[in-house]
């Protein structure tokens, strides 16, 4: 270690694989830095797509004369919210250290999509983090009957559903409670409208927000990395880029079974027992459940969809 160097402590605000933006405190106030990571931090996280995310935190080195900084080690994590990135086939960090993961949606424009609701909970549910679904844009007319009929089974099945508008401030206060002293990851796909709803919440950040493209009615990606913004000294939300797939991450297609809550229960007790693919077999508990309404069918269907893709046969949904 140089002479002029210092070591300090500091919160991952955001960064791309390499270079993380570093919020620390020191004698003159609060800093970010950029930094660099060191060698040896890369090396241990070599089958993962970032070894850092936001929320994480860590310890840097910096050299204040050239204004240069490094990151030397990663503190323990309390979690981690991540995904399979099929493309790279390795496992990506959304954000670390979560209360809280709010899981975007909207039921038009882009449309519902509850099996992507689907696997985001169950990510939550594999990280042990609690789970919130927020439904945007209730500004705009839907005649999807679909929406409501999904959007009230989820609370049937004993999830928190806030429907919010970031454009008008509907419901923004319920939301605004829900968060209230935590560190909440928002998730969804492109175009739900995470980021204005940061806005929403607080104005002066003023994040980038996109078009929704309207040949396709889907977003067009506008944010390219997870980052963090104060609400206020204790609540902190994580903004994250939109994805098309979102692959749970960190299971076996086995131990599905036990991270979607109405189905966990059931586990073992099919004829078959644990062995029980839960597709034909005479006994089945799991489709039981579905044909006596314990279990929706959608969710069912996203059931097969997501060990289909655990297993690595991606199949889209
Ligand atoms: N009508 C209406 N439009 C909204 C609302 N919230 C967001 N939008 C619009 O939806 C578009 C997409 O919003 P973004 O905040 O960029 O969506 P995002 O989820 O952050 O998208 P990515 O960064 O691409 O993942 C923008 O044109 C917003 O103005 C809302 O409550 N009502
Ligand atoms: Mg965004
Ligand atoms: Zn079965």
């Amino acid at each position: 270690m140089k002479n002029n160097s210092r070591i300090l402590k500091g919160l991952v605000i955001h960064g791309s694989r390499n270079i993380m933006t570093v919020r620390v405190t020191t004698e003159k106030g609060i800093k970010e830095l950029e930094c660099r990571i060191k060698g040896k931090v890369l090396k241990s996280s070599e089958n993962y797509y970032n070894p850092i995310a936001p929320g994480d935190w860590v310890n840097i080195e910096w050299q204040k004369e050239e204004n240069t900084a490094m990151i030397l080690s990663v503190e323990d994590r309390r979690n981690l919210f991540r995904r399979f990135n099929q493309k790279e086939s390795l496992s990506q960090f959304l954000a670390a250290n979560v209360d809280l993961v709010l899981s975007v949606c909207t039921a038009i424009s882009p449309p519902f999509r509850p099996r992507f609701l689907d696997r985001v909970l169950v990510q939550a549910d594999i990280e042990g983090m609690e789970a919130v679904i927020i439904c945007n844009k209730i500004d705009l007319e839907y005649d999807d009957i679909n929406v409501d009929e999904r959007l009230e089974d989820f609370k049937r099945i004993g999830y928190k559903v806030i429907t919010v508008s970031a454009k008008t401030g509907e419901g923004l206060e319920a939301l605004r409670c829900e968060i209230e002293g935590k560190t909440s990851v928002l998730t969804g796909q492109s175009g739900v409208g995470k980021s204005s709803i940061i806005n929403a919440l607080k104005p002066d950040v003023n994040i980038r927000e996109g078009a929704i493209n309207e040949k396709y009615n889907r977003g067009v990606h506008t944010t390219t990395m997870s980052f963090i913004v104060d609400i206020n000294a204790s609540t902190r939300l994580i903004d994250t880029p939109g994805v098309r797939l979102f692959i749970p991450d960190g299971i076996k297609a086995e131990e599905l079974i036990y991270n979607m809550r109405e189905f966990a229960p059931l586990a073992g007790k099919c004829s078959y027992g644990l062995s029980c693919s839960h597709k034909t077999e005479a006994g089945c508990k799991i489709m039981e459940a579905v044909n006596a309404g314990v279990i929706h069918e959608d969710r069912y269907e996203s059931f097969l969809r997501i060990r289909e893709d655990i297993e690595g046969n991606i199949s889209d949904y």
